[in-house]
């Protein structure tokens, strides 16, 4: 039988398939991959635990390439070692429907277990995966049933290592100890700019001392083209994760950015575009590598094949689990439940009580109050929530009484993220992607801009993560513009696959926390008020509307318009109604995502086609344009705020912005013709 090929002639494969794909594709960065592609060799073929053929597995490793643009290194390694990913999906790399698009994205490539190419968040990611690691492993693992066992690898560049972001999840992890964690850092000096000029121009970091004072083992000056080196770092690196009190590990590897490539390997040429067909063959020809585009001869093949050595991994897993199974029977079937993602099976009945009991107490509480008792209900009743707040948790009221503080050693449900917006959004996002946690974390409104991109990545992975944004208005008072979010709704609303959900009160409340567990396959915003708002009082058919997003809360036979308002405004828009001398409707709309998804005959059931509207919200009026009709209707009128707000007690600024009762009525009166 043939023999393997030797691990240099499998680097050379990685290289050749990424040169050849990019150059195929016309476009693409092939630089990366053949400079990590000994790494790769090293972490991949001696030390990553994994199954090809079940990317599911749950004690599989987790990899991440969070340098994504490097991604034909990733998806030639999938292929390679077995994954359901054929040489033609390489073929078509980049192009209109392939599992192979230019950036890794979950979902499409069996094995890309998050989605990378915004520089940064995939080692925040990976920082979620590694703290949920710890997290299940202190749930479940018994003596001698470590069920839970396994690591986070990384690699990343010089991109991520600029990204902000990279600095609040290292440092997290740094805190946290998370000696699971492993990152290999792309140490070439260059970037896209190094066309032009030298990294050193604008990076000057001392990447060892930087990770050093987060708390990290730094093993530096690693020759990354040396199999051997790169395999005696990994193998430190697991060593300080078996140790008591261990730290994370990052292995600075030094690589030459498109190694291979005679005239274009160091320089910044080599980053982001086609070698070039002579390139290309002479590339061939520096490192003899004598085949064909995309041919891989059998000798290398056999070499990367990983399946039997995956299958036997997982099936002494499945062993082991099966004893744990025997042993802790009970414990087993929860792990399974909680790697599903399915919600525990007396959750509709938990949630139907609580929605009735809410019901009755009638509270006029915040809504940030009422999102914190809809906690206190659910934490004891999902193990897998993972609360936590940027530094914010007494505002934003995420505690509760069964949360326990994630600390260096041992489980927990809550996670003190610091003053880490967006480090906490993408670690919240490694949190749902390993599986096993739903996560949850507050900020401020305002500051959800600081994690707009992980709110956005959760959004294009789909994942189940939920944002509870308080202090979702004006309403806050004295802090002031800087504060107040005025564009925030609206914005948010218009990232896909976002549910927003702005509940007016506790019902709504307790009803949008339920929606938003229940959504399995994409994340939710909550915005919720510091200040009191009154509890609305609904019939029976109107509470079971709630869901919709959108329905009548006040109707009104005869109405000659209807005015739409959410959160805080609804109340103005129940007041205006009392001092209209003609019948009004009042619609709540506190989803307009979910609203939007209701069938056409619901929506105009709620918001009939010939009746003039008028919306109410306090951010900008544009959004609501949907609704109410172009500026230029005269059946249509939106009273918001299309400025930034101002420093002064609430009550006097709802006055200020025309945000009143009296405003909303003559708005009415306006578009009745
Ligand atoms: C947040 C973000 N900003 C900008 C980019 C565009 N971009 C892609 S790669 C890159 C340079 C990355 O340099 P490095 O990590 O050193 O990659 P290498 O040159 O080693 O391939 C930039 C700016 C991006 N993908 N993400």
């Amino acid at each position: 039988m043939l023999p393997p090929a030797p691990e240099h002639d499998m680097a050379n494969a990685l290289r050749a398939l990424a040169m050849d794909a990019v150059q195929a594709a016309n476009s693409g960065h092939p630089g990366m991959p053949m400079g990590m592609a000994e790494i790769a060799v090293a972490l991949w073929h001696r030390n990553l635990q994994h199954n090809p053929a079940n990317p599911a597995w749950p004690n599989r490793d987790r990899f991440v390439l969070s340098n994504g643009h490097g991604s034909m290194l990733l998806y030639a390694l999938l292929h390679l070692t077995g994954y359901d990913l054929p040489l033609a999906e390489l073929k078509r790399f980049r192009q209109l429907g392939s599992k192979t698009p230019g950036h890794p994205e979950r979902g499409l490539a069996p094995g890309v277990e998050t989605t990378t190419g915004p520089l940064g968040q995939g080692i925040a990611n990976a920082v979620g995966m590694a703290i949920a690691e710890r997290l299940l492993a202190a749930e479940f693992n018994r003596p001698g049933h470590g069920i839970v066992d396994h690591r986070s690898y990384v690699f990343l560049g010089d991109g991520c290592m600029m990204e902000g972001v990279s600095h609040e999840a290292c440092a997290l992890a740094g805190t946290l100890g998370l000696s699971k964690l492993i990152a290999v850092y792309d140490d070439n000096g260059i970037s896209i700019d190094s066309e032009k000029g030298s990294i050193r121009q604008w990076y000057t970091d001392d990447v060892r001392q930087r990770f050093e004072s987060y708390g990290w083992q730094v093993i530096a000056g690693v020759d990354g083209h040396d199999i051997e080196a790169v395999n005696r770092a990994l193998g430190k690196a697991k060593r300080e994760s078996k140790r008591a009190g261990g730290r994370p590990t990052l292995i600075c590897a030094k690589t030459i950015i498109g190694k291979g490539a005679p005239t274009k390997a160091n320089t910044g040429a080599a980053h982001g575009a086609p070698l070039g067909e002579k390139e290309v063959a002479a590339t061939r020809a520096a490192i003899g590598w004598n085949y064909p585009a995309f041919e891989v001869p059998d000798g290398v093949r056999l070499g990367w094949n990983a399946l039997e050595r995956g299958r036997r991994a997982e099936r002494r897993w499945k062993r082991a689990f099966g004893a744990y199974e025997k042993a802790h029977p009970e414990l087993a079937r929860e792990f399974l439940r909680r790697m599903k993602g399915d919600l525990p099976s007396n959750f509709s009945v938990l949630m139907e009580s609580y929605i009735k009991d809410t019901n009755l107490k009638a509270e006029t509480v915040a809504t940030r109050k009422a999102s914190q008792n809809a906690l206190e209900v659910l934490v004891p009743a999902l193990p897998e929530l993972v609360g936590g707040s940027a530094d914010l948790a007494g505002s934003n009221l995420t505690i509760v009484k069964g949360s326990k503080s994630i600390g260096k050693e041992e489980g927990g449900n809550y996670l003190f993220y610091g003053v880490r917006e967006f480090g906490m959004g993408a670690v919240m996002n490694g949190l749902a992607l390993h599986g096993g946690c739903i996560p949850y974390g507050g900020t401020f409104l305002v500051f959800s801009d600081y994690m707009r991109s992980s709110v956005r990545m959760a959004a294009l992975m789909g994942l189940r993560t939920i944002y509870v944004f308080t202090h979702d208005s004006i309403g806050l008072g004295e802090d002031g513009p800087t504060h107040q979010p005025i564009e925030h709704a609206a914005s948010l609303r218009l990232i896909p696959n976002l549910d927003v959900w702005r509940p007016c009160d506790t019902l709504e409340t307790a009803i949008a926390w339920t929606a938003a567990l229940q959504r399995k396959n994409g994340p939710t915003a909550l915005l919720l008020s510091r200040q009191n708002l009154p509890f609305e009082k609904r019939d029976e058919q109107t509470r079971n509307q709630i869901q919709k997003g959108g329905y009548v809360l006040s109707d009104a036979p005869g109405a000659k318009a209807v005015i739409i308002a959410t959160g805080s405004e609804v109340q103005l828009a129940l007041a205006a109604q009392k001092l209209l001398d003609f019948p009004v409707r009042v619609v709540s709309l506190p989803s307009t995502s979910a609203f939007d998804r209701q069938d056409e005959g619901y929506r105009a059931s709620v918001l009939p086609k010939h009746l003039p509207r008028v919306a109410v919200e306090s951010g900008v009026t544009d959004y609501w344009r949907k609704y109410v009709g172009s500026v230029d209707d005269p059946q249509g009128a939106v009273i918001g705020i299309d400025r930034f707000g101002e420093s002064a007690p609430a009550g006097e600024l709802f006055k200020h912005f025309g945000l009143t009762p009296e405003n909303v009525a003559k708005a009415v009166r306006s578009v009745v013709t």
